[in-house]
Order: structure tokens, then sequence, then C-alpha cells
């Protein structure tokens, strides 16, 4: 217990290795710091990751034993066995009343625990279930389908290296997203070299250090990034002949750019049109241009248009698949890829008849899936690691739509806004009691896998998902002894005699989808220090030799067979997270499709053709709310207790500091904001950071957990509260939480 411990940070996508020192009662961190062998956060930390023990062992409401509803809304304890076979039941009931696919999956994961949800296909095979859906669906769909199209492959920008970084709706400096983010702002704004360009509404703190801070009207990007591809245009800083060896579709992309009214655009945009062209022209200069957008402009206004224009200002100007621009990416798991249909051709939810994108139905419809008397309604829901009632828009209608369903079981560590409304509460092990790992892989030219050993025993009473996942499979009789015991014979002789034996198993379409338990009963028990949740990983390390067998190659593993089993073994003892592919920047083109760029999205070409001129937002709602600001202390909900945060306790209303004087308010008085859909009470926090008539409320707020004596407590406001389920965009539906129409009214002190 005096020892040092690699582990990694759960709280955002990074997953930055870290150590820890547990304290005298071997439960307590009692010390963590970044992990220096970590091959890509190399001893980086943010403040977030030094309280991890308030995730651990906090005020988070643990449930420590299955739970099951009373009619009375309080749950009782059951054990295990009754809580398996009583969820089995009544998933083979709905399944035999209205079919598997009335049951609908939701979740798999949040910023650092992918391990557990990627068994769930097996227990989805075996009720029958076919739709699914995760928070993906609510931020990253449309850039998903963007990228489908334009390369058939989903790509990254390469921070790190970039001569400019162009961060669209994005803040690295809050919500990292890439390695080390804040070393690497500090770096690049120091260097006269380098710089960044940032479109923002909010002097951010990455706007902070940028050497173009375009600080434009919330929701209006479409116009600017529409502006700057048609300056490189009218400029003729379009790289033409790379373009030409590269990419297809340019004319037309050209015809509509030379019609763009730039100074209009830039007028509706609120910025000036000399400081949106020197942006646009230092852009264009640059040796490499390294490009993030995210939930600035993935939750905002003309959304999926908006990924299309952001992409097209990088690859007009050249910046693909050298160093410091995009790449495509290797990895373990298909996460951001999709088929790319057209528009209208994408198959579709079975009541809104919405485009499930990268296998996805939109969060947005989940509600209307569910509040009607279609056949084809989905009558119970499966929940895993996630807290949509929290997440999702507009929660009161979230609440509804889950106590209407007839079963909702949910896998989660605590008792949450969400599985307060389940029937049943499976428990599970916390990040730091179990394997796990993050899919979110996106490294390059080194990809990164950390396979995360446990560092504290788990109580009695909660298991770790994998084995929920077995025992369900096996509870409804599709797997059983009968089909282990050929794999295991085979594993006897060897693995690979076991790789044999296993693509026999992948031939059979319905044995293939409940492979994740085949291999964790079978490979599992025969790991090493208790690591069968890893077994997955053996099959993931096999595809990924085989999808990308140069880069692992390069990476050290070799080639053929072997390559996937040395590549497993390094995943299964790399205590510190591993190099699973070394890529060469060349390797993107071998990955498009057709090994071009298409530049051509002719539905959204159409739409910036004849992009009209925004609504006025009514009288009645004179501010736009942006429903859910990533902060320096918050985590989404991965971390329910509110002692975690060192500053911004109460969670408050950032607005401009000229809309506070008109108003009379002052930091710390309460306002009441009001929205179509609900209305809050919140302290302010006038800021000159703010343009007027913007408000921002902070995301992971809102969360009722018990104090010290169990009564529960509230702390601050929980952005869904105030969103609505149909703004959202009308290509693939992701919702509009970061332009919410608002009224502000002062409050009685
Ligand atoms: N601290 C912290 N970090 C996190 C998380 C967390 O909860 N807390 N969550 C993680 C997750 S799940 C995600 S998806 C990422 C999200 O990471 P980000 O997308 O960077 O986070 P946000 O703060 O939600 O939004 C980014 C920016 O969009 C700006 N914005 C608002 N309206 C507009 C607009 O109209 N146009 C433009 N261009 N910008 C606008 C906001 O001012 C904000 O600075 O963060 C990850 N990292
Ligand atoms: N208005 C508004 N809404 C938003 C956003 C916004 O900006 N504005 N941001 C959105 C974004 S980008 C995202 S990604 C979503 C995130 O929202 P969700 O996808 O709902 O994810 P989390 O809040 O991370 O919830 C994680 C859940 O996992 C549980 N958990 C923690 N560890 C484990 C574990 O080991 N096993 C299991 N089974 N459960 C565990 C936690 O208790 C919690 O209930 O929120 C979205 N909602
Ligand atoms: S919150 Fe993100 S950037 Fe900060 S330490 Fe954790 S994983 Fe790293
Ligand atoms: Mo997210």
């Amino acid at each position: 217990m005096t020892e040092w411990q690699p582990t990694a940070c759960i709280l955002c996508e990074c997953n930055c290795g870290i150590q820890v020192l547990l304290g005298p009662d071997g439960r307590s961190f009692d010390k963590i710091r970044g992990d220096k062998l970590h091959p890509a956060s190399a001893g980086y930390t943010c403040n977030k990751a030094l309280r991890l023990d308030h995730y651990q062992n906090g005020r988070t409401g643990r449930i420590t034993a299955p739970l099951r509803r009373r009619a009375d809304g309080s749950f009782e304890e059951i054990s295990w066995e009754t809580a398996i076979s009583e969820v089995t039941a009544r998933l083979r009931e709905i399944g035999h009343r209205y079919g598997g696919e009335s049951i609908f999956y939701y979740g798999g994961g949040g910023q650092g625990n992918h391990l557990g949800g990627a068994y769930a296909p097996a227990t989805m095979a075996a009720f029958g279930m076919k739709y699914r859906s995760s928070a993906l669906a609510q931020e990253k769909t449309g850039d998903f389908w963007v990228g489908a199209r334009m390369f058939g492959h989903p790509v990254r920008a390469d921070v790190e290296h970039a001569e400019v970084a162009f961060f669209v709706g994005k803040n690295p400096y809050q919500s990292h997203g890439f390695p080390r983010a804040r070393t690497v702002l500090k770096e690049m704004s120091k260097d006269p070299r380098r710089s960044m360009i940032v479109l923002d509404p909010v002097r951010t703190e990455t706007a902070e250090l940028a050497d173009f801070h375009l600080q434009l009207r919330p929701g209006t990007d479409v116009y600017l990034l529409s502006a700057m591809a048609a300056i490189l245009v009218r400029d003729n800083l379009i790289d033409g002949e790379w373009l030409a060896e590269r990419a297809r579709g340019l004319d037309e992309v050209v015809a509509v750019l030379r019609e763009v009214p730039i100074e209009k655009y830039c007028a509706i945009a609120d910025v000036d049109a000399a400081l949106v062209v020197a942006a646009t022209h230092r852009l264009a200069q640059a040796k490499s241009v390294a490009a993030l957008e995210d939930l600035g402009v993935q939750m905002n206004r003309y959304s999926t248009v908006v990924s299309y224009v952001e992409k097209l200002v990088w690859l007009l100007t050249g910046n693909l698949g050298k160093p410091g621009t995009q790449y495509a990416f290797t990895g373990l798991s298909a996460i951001g890829h999709d088929r790319g249909h057209p528009a209208g051709q994408w198959p579709t939810s079975p009541v809104a008849g919405a485009p499930i994108i990268s296998g996805l139905v939109p969060c947005t419809v989940i509600t209307e899936e569910i509040l009607t008397d279609h056949p084809a309604r989905y009558r119970a829901m499966f929940i895993e690691s996630s807290n949509p009632v929290h997440s999702l828009p507009d929660s009161a209608r979230m609440r509804e739509a889950l106590e209407s369903l007839e079963l909702v079981v949910a896998i989660d560590v605590a008792m949450t806004e969400t599985t307060r409304l389940a029937h049943y509460i499976l428990p599970a092990a916390t990040q730091f009691e179990k394997y796990e790992a993050t899919f979110f892989n996106f490294d390059f030219p080194r990809n990164i896998f950390h396979l995360r050993h446990p560092v504290l025993p788990a109580p009695e009473g909660v298991l770790a998902e994998p084995e929920i996942h077995a025992r369900l499979v096996e509870a409804a009789g599709v797997l059983s002894e009968d089909d282990y015991a050929p794999l295991r014979a085979a594993l006897e002789q060897g693995r690979e005699a076991f790789a044999m034996a296993f693509l026999g198993i992948l031939a059979d379409r319905q044995q293939a989808k409940l492979a994740p338990v085949l291999l964790y009963r079978t490979l599992g028990p025969t790991l090493p220090d208790g690591a069968a949740a890893a077994a997955l990983l053996w099959a993931a390390a096999y595809n990924c030799a085989r999808k990308f067998p140069q880069s692992v190659e390069r990476a050290g593993y070799g080639t053929g067979l072997v390559a996937g089993e040395r590549l497993f073994e390094a995943i299964l003892t790399g205590k510190h997270g591993i190099v699973i592919t070394e890529d060469d920047y060349e390797e993107t083109w071998t990955r498009l499709r057709d090994n071009t760029i298409q530049l051509n999205i002719p539905e959204l070409l159409q739409v910036i053709a004849t992009l009209p001129e925004p609504d006025a937002d009514p009288a009645q709602w004179p501010f736009v709310l942006s429903a859910g600001e990533r902060r320096a202390f918050t985590a989404n909900t991965i971390v329910r207790d509110p002692l975690w945060r060192k500053r911004d306790g109460a969670g408050t209303l950032r607005m401009s500091r000229a809309d506070a004087d008109t108003l009379g308010l002052t930091a710390g008085d309460l306002v009441r904001v009001s929205t179509r859909r609900g209305s809050v009470e919140v302290p302010v926090d006038p800021t000159d950071r703010m343009r007027p008539g913007h408000l921002s409320l902070p995301n992971g707020f809102g969360l009722s957990v018990p104090d010290d004596t169990g009564s529960p407590v509230t702390t601050g406001v929980a952005p869904n509260e105030l969103t609505e389920f149909d703004s959202r965009d009308e290509w693939v539906g992701t919702p509009w939480h970061k332009y919410v129409p608002a009224r502000l009214d002062t409050v009685a002190p």
C-alpha cells in the first residue's frame, strides 16, 4: 500500500496517466500525481485529477447492492441472483410481447470507462435489442457524418505540431481534447512563429492566449466560417496544386464560395471584417493548420453545416495528412466511423424515422420514440454508465419518458437523477476497483492505449460490467458451458489454436455478436492477475493488427498473427499505457475512401449557397444562454460530490458586465433565468469576458447528493431543466444547447 500505483484520470477524454498513493485505510487516495511514464500525458495533469478521491470516496450516493424499486418509489436491496433472474425474466417478457427491438440501450461509458460497455453488444444480442444511443449522438454525429462523406474515415487534429491552431467553439484550456493541452497552448502562445485562431463569443482562457480571437455573436459561426472560406477563394489562397492531386469537387465548392457576401456575413457575426481577413490570411500562409471544433458549434445553429465549412477552411488550404494538420487515426474501436450515407438514405429510428449515424439514434428523439402510442415505440430501456435524465435535453420530458416505460434497468456506481427512476439498479465497481480503459484513443503519429489495472479492492456486492453482462447473457439461455467447452479445449493447445477456433465462431453471425462474453468466459479466466475483463482486447488487438499492419509493425509488434498476440501481451502488461501503432503521415491517404477527399457534399453545399439571414429571436427572449460550459471544476456528472470543487461551488451564471450594470446586478446576486422550457434561480458572475446578450451556465451541476446526515442536497442548476428536445440540428438531430433563447429577471434579495 505504500507504493505509487499507475492508473488514469477519468474526468475527460484525455485520460491522463496518474499515480496514486493509498492512505493507511487502504481505500483513500492519499496522494495523486501525474504519471511521467504514461506515453501520452507524460506526467501532465490539470487541476481536476488531483482531487479524484471525491469520485471514489466522497459524498456520492454510492450503491453497493443491487436495488429493486418498490411501488412507492423507494428501493430495496436484493441479491445478485434475484436481480439477474428478475431482470432477465422482465427483459424476455417484453421481448416476447413487443420484440427485443423495443428495448433501447443507452450509454456504455463516460469519459474513461469504455471497457465494460464493450461487452454490452452481447447483452443486446441475447435479448434481441436493436437500437442504441450514447452521448456521442448529442454532440459528435454531425462531425462523424461529414467526416464519413468527405473522407470515409474519421480524422483528428495534430494540435501539438501545428503552426496554426484553429479552435472553433472549443476551449481546450478547460476542456482539453488533446494531450497536455494547457502546456501546448502556452507553448504555442509564446512562440512568435506559431498562432492561435479562436472562434468563441466568450473571451475564454484559450481566447486569451490566442493571436486572433474572433469574438462572434453566438450562433453565427456558419456565416463567419463561410466568409473565411470565401476569403480563401477571393484572395487566391487556395492550395490548388495539392487539391488537384488529392481532392474532388473543388469547382462546385469554389462556385458557391465566390458568391458568399463576405462583408455582410462578418457583420452578421459582428466581427470586424479586417480581423477576419487577417486571421484567414494567417491560416492560409501556415505550413500546417490543426483545427478542433467542439460543442460551441456542435450544439449550436447549423451544427452539421458548420462541421462541413470548418473542414473546407483547412482542406482548401491543404491541411491533411502532413505533420501538424489532420490525420486519419488508428485505434482499437470503431468510434467515429460511419457509413456516410447521403442524406435521406441512412438507416432510421423506428418511430421518429430519425437518421442513425454511427449506429446511434439521435439523443434528442429518444423521448419521441417513447412518449407515443406508435406500435414500434420503445417499452424498456437498458442504461449503462450514463445519466440521460441529467445530460439529455429537457430533463422533465426525459423523466416522463422513463416513468412511462415498462422497465428501466441501470448499471451505475451511484444513485443518480436517472437511476432513481430505474426499476432495477445493478451496482458496478468504480473505475479504480476494476480493469478499465478508454477507447478515445486518437493520438498521432503514435497512438496510445492504456489498460488500467485496479488500484483498490471492490466492496462486496458490486460487480464489474463484463461480469454483469456475462451473467445476463447466460441467464437469457443463449450461452452456456457447452458453448465455452470447445474454445477452452482449443485454448489448452495454445493461443494459435484458440484463434482458429474463435475465427470459426465469428463465421456464425449470432455467435459473433456474443463474442465478448465468449472471450470473457474462456480466455478471460486464463489471463494473469484477474484481468478477465481484458479478454475482449485480445480480439481488438488482432483486429487492429489486421487493419493497420504497417502501423502495428512500426510500433514494434511484428507482422501477421503474431503481431496481434504481441500487441495484446503489451496491453496486458503495460500498466502505464503503451504505444499501439506508429503511423507515417502518408498513411492517412491509404485510409481515405478512394484515397481522396470529397470536397462537395451537395446537400450541405446547397445550404451555404442559400443561407438566409438569421431570424431575430423573439423580443421576450432577449438573451442567448449557453447551457453547459466546461469550467475549472466541472466533469459531466462523473464526480457527484460538490465538495470536489475548490472554486465556483455554486455554478454561477456568467453574463457581461454591461448587462449586469443595466440590471443593477453585482457578483453573487440571485437572478431568475427563464427559457421556453423552464425557470431557475442562480447567482450571477458579471465578467467582461462575455458579450452583452450572452449568458453561460456550467455543465454538470444540479446533482442531488446526500449530505452527512443523509438528506439530499442539490448544488447549482441542472442545465437541461432549461433546454428543449426539438431545438436541434436538421440533419442529425444534435441539440442546440449553446443557443437557448432566455430571459433574465432580478430576484428580490
Ligand atoms: N473541465 C471539463 N472538461 C471537460 C468536460 C467537463 O465536463 N469539464 N467534458 C468533456 C466533454 S464530454 C466534452 S464533449 C468536451 C467539450 O469541450 P468544449 O466544447 O470545449 O466545451 P464547452 O465549454 O461546452 O464549449 C466550448 C466553447 O463554446 C463556446 N461557445 C458558446 N456558444 C458559441 C457559439 O455560438 N460559437 C462558438 N464558436 N463558440 C461558442 C463557449 O463559450 C465555450 O468556450 O469537454 C470535455 N472536457
Ligand atoms: N445542456 C447540456 N447538456 C449536456 C452537455 C452540455 O454541454 N450542455 N454536454 C453533453 C456532453 S458533451 C456529454 S458527453 C454528456 C455526458 O453525459 P452522460 O453521457 O450522461 O455521462 P456522465 O455525466 O459522464 O455520466 C456518467 C454516469 O456514469 C456513472 N459512473 C461513473 N463511473 C462508473 C462506472 O465505473 N461504471 C458505471 N456503470 N457507471 C459509472 C456516473 O455515476 C454517472 O451516472 O452530457 C451532455 N449534456
Ligand atoms: S480532467 Fe482531463 S486533462 Fe485533466 S487530468 Fe483528467 S484526464 Fe487529464
Ligand atoms: Mo461530451
